[in-house]
């Protein structure tokens, strides 16, 4: 981070010390509005923070001094900035909605692959919800079990939960993650397989829980063809009807057993985070239709030019980013907060939560060295109303300080009588609560007594951001998702980090195989130290090894 940009930031905060919120808007009567923006089918209200306009300046002059500008025109235009897997970033090219765009990657233009991507998954989704796709017993498919985990599972997952009300309602759809058996029979019992497709969804087709969930569904799947009459050769030719992948990985693809024409491309110039508009989303478009899954495209691409193209005093990632920064290295905020109060938003503070804890939870900078500051918050959050009333008391009157986002949507899918203006009440309440609390004064007038007093105050200057949508679509819930993706870039710049690589999951994945042998082998190595081997011999024990 730039030196000097910080210290002006710092003394900007100490100066400000006893300035709150509620002075803020005090002493400026255009501050909500002026604190406001909109972009891409979303309003910010940003004005319920710690910030002035000098504040934002300096904020600002953060971000140039980081050249932003450059940062994000090397992004959109293929540049290699994965510096430590040496690859380009372009999870933008995969909803780059104009005709004639020509991104080119290593002298090849890469958006003519994303056409026929899309192209061929549409033509696909059109063949399955059609019925024209026969499963063994010629009946339609009526189940799909996405197979994958981390970015490709938590994507799915998360947008097809998010736009459940533009989902084919005939059809059932279900993620399976967890290496855990249970997951994967809790899914097995809800579908029959001749009715079942399903998508084993992994960047390098080589992931161990992703792998072993799908040759256990394989197996499973030509035991049931059997039972079902078939003969063991047909049951296994039979996987070509039940089993897609989407993989960057061919050769693996094939060796599972999987026609590589039933193969749907991604590229490794997109993050497995950042991978929901890739073939990744295939469940997502198979459930909501290859029409709606455009309009998400273009709800992510309106985004995506509006921070390309945007000032940065009028760039919705870029303020929010600022903000972020602000609060995280200036008053030492270590979490923040994604409140939605939308029921189809359930899983979309878990899907910020890897997008931006595994973009930017980074200890070194771009030049090997450990970095003199804090980096990448601790993200979390859950729907509203439910979090208020469990965790929002830690918030309002903890000892920590906690920002958080509030997201909401004017008109709800689901009218029920006044439950929507309900919840929107609580939203907006809750933003007054956070930013102008309840002082000492205010409850003596209220008739408290004296000694409840200090437990009843509110000391508020609680910072918020408002997020607010006329409605959860496909085209805003794209738009959502880019704004949070971009967030996290422009800290991750600021930070000086990159942000593309995830080292620390790699690792897991190297280092469950030791264990994993040592748990099933004849003898253990015993090359752990001892609380490993201790609960080796114990799990061996248990088990009768
Ligand atoms: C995402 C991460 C990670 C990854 C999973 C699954 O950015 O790299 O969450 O998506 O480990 O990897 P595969 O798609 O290769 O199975």
């Amino acid at each position: 981070m730039d030196q000097q940009a910080w210290e002006k930031i710092d003394e900007l905060i100490d100066k400000n010390q006893n300035v709150t919120i509620k002075d803020l808007f005090a002493s400026d009567k255009d501050r909500a509005k002026e604190f406001s923006l909109e972009a891409a089918g979303w309003f910010l209200d940003y004005s319920k923070n710690r910030v002035d306009k000098a504040m934002m300046k300096a904020l600002l002059k953060l971000a140039e001094k980081a050249n932003l500008k450059e940062e994000i025109e090397n992004m959109f235009t293929g540049k290699k900035i994965n510096v430590t897997e040496g690859r380009a970033v372009l999870h933008t090219a995969l909803r780059n909605c104009d005709k004639n765009a020509k991104i080119m990657v290593d002298r090849k233009d890469v958006m003519k692959d994303v056409r026929k991507v899309l192209n061929q998954m549409g033509d696909f989704t059109d063949t399955v919800r059609s019925g024209k796709w026969k499963g063994f017993s010629g009946k339609r498919i009526k189940y799909v079990v996405n197979i994958g985990i981390g970015g490709s599972d938590l994507g799915p997952v998360m947008a097809n939960i998010a736009l459940t009300p533009y989902t084919k309602r005939s059809m059932k759809f279900f993620f399976v993650s967890n290496v855990d058996s249970t997951h994967l029979a809790e899914t097995l019992r809800e579908v029959k397989a001749d009715q079942t497709l399903f998508i084993i969804a992994s960047k390098t087709f080589t992931t161990q829980e992703t792998m072993s969930n799908a040759e256990a569904a394989k197996e499973w799947f030509i035991a049931q063809a059997v039972k079902a009459g078939l003969s063991k050769k047909d049951a296994a030719a039979a996987v070509a009807k039940h089993f897609v992948a989407v993989s960057t990985a061919a050769k693996e693809v094939a060796d599972f057993g999987i026609d590589t024409k039933n193969m749907f491309v991604f590229w490794d110039w997109v993050g497995g985070r950042y991978s929901l508009p890739s073939a990744i989303g295939l469940s997502l478009m198979l459930s909501i239709g290859r029409r709606n899954y455009a309009k998400l495209l273009r709800g992510y691409y309106k985004m995506d030019r509006h921070f390309r193209t945007a000032r940065f005093e009028r760039n919705m990632p870029v303020i929010m980013a600022l903000l972020g920064i602000l609060y995280h290295n200036g008053y030492g905020a270590e979490s923040y907060c994604i409140l939605p109060y939308d029921q189809y938003l359930s899983r979309f503070p878990a899907y910020c939560q890897q997008m931006d804890m595994e973009s930017n939870g980074k200890c070194v900078d771009k030049n090997g060295e450990k970095v003199t500051y804090s980096t990448g918050p601790i993200e979390w959050g859950e729907p509203g109303t439910n979090g208020q009333h469990s965790f929002y008391q830690l918030i309002h009157q903890g000892t920590h300080l906690i920002p958080c986002d509030f997201i909401g949507c004017s008109r709800t899918h689901n009218p029920i009588g006044d439950l929507h203006d309900k919840l929107m009440a609580n939203l907006f309440a809750q933003t007054e609560a956070l930013a102008f609390g309840k002082t000492a004064e205010e409850c003596r007038a209220e008739g408290v007594p004296e000694k409840l007093v200090p437990f009843k105050t509110f000391e508020g200057n609680k910072p918020t951001n408002t997020l607010l949508c006329d409605q959860l679509t496909p085209e805003t819930l794209g738009a959502l998702v880019a704004l949070y993706e971009h967030k996290v870039f422009v800290q991750g710049v600021i930070w000086n980090v990159y942000s593309y690589d995830q080292w620390g999951v790699q690792l897991g994945k190297v280092l469950a195989k030791g264990v994993l042998s040592d748990l099933t082998a004849k003898k253990p190595s015993g090359k752990h130290d001892a609380s490993t081997n201790q609960l080796i011999a114990r799990y061996r024990k248990a088990v009768g090894r």
